[in-house]
């Protein structure tokens, strides 16, 4: 992974945004770059009003004097990063644990940008464990519901999401269908969210050795 390739994914990314948007800001060290940068722009003048996807980002966020407000009904663009991401714009995301309060801010965006750097791109996502948040009362029954999927969950030792859950990670087949795997997990009474991020992605910059790609669903820019 590479700071470098981190922060010129995530300045491209902010060259979308536009004053007067609403703006998702993602959780991770990757989207990190991008709020400073939005910050260094907001501290010129430029009027925006942003949406943290987790306590952290609020609290990077402040520190870079952008205008947080709650959760609205819509967004106009969310900047956020990835744990894998492959050419057909399928994400798998929530190693750092925000994937629920993520999954919501990439559902309202009219846009939704990921970024990362080259290490994060694949061919198909799946090797990634897919974290599941969970209602605490619920854990034994979601944590069989996902071994009966092929899930295998592991409960994460030690970390309470933001909303106060634990997440269940979970390591399935690489080859499974994902689409009937994120339906079935969001299927199962008290599974809160999961990190499977199928049809939120519109675009992603993808950073490796200083050069920046553009991936659309189903073409490639440079
Ligand atoms: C968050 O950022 C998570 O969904 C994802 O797991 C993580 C990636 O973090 P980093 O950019 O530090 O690799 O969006």
């Amino acid at each position: 992974m590479n700071d470098s390739d981190k922060r010129l994914a995530a300045l491209a990314a902010i060259a979308e945004v536009r004053a007067g948007m609403i703006v998702g800001l993602g959780t991770g060290s990757t989207a990190a770059f991008a709020i400073a940068a939005l910050g260094e722009q907001v501290r010129a003048g430029l009027q925006i009003k942003a949406v943290a996807t987790s306590l952290a980002t609020e609290a990077s966020a402040r520190e870079a004097g952008i205008q947080l407000i709650e959760m609205p009904a819509r967004i106009d663009l969310t900047i956020d990063g990835a744990d894998e991401i492959d050419s057909a714009l399928n994400a798998i995301k929530g190693a750092g644990g925000a994937m629920l309060r993520e999954k919501v801010v990439a559902a309202a965006s009219d846009r939704m940008l990921v970024i990362a750097d080259g290490s994060k791109r694949v061919g198909a996502i799946g090797a990634a464990k897919i974290p599941v948040e969970v209602l605490p009362f619920a854990h034994a029954f979601v944590a069989d519901r996902l071994a009966a999927l092929g899930g295998a969950p592991v409960l994460r030792a030690g970390f309470t999401s933001d909303q106060g859950n634990p997440i269940l990670d979970c390591r399935f087949p690489a080859d499974i269908d994902h689409a009937a795997l994120a339906a079935a997990i969001d299927a199962i009474p008290g599974a809160l969210g999961h990190g499977l991020f199928l049809a939120e992605v519109d675009a992603a910059y993808i950073a490796t050795d200083g050069v920046v790609t553009r991936l659309e669903r189903g073409e490639t820019s440079a």
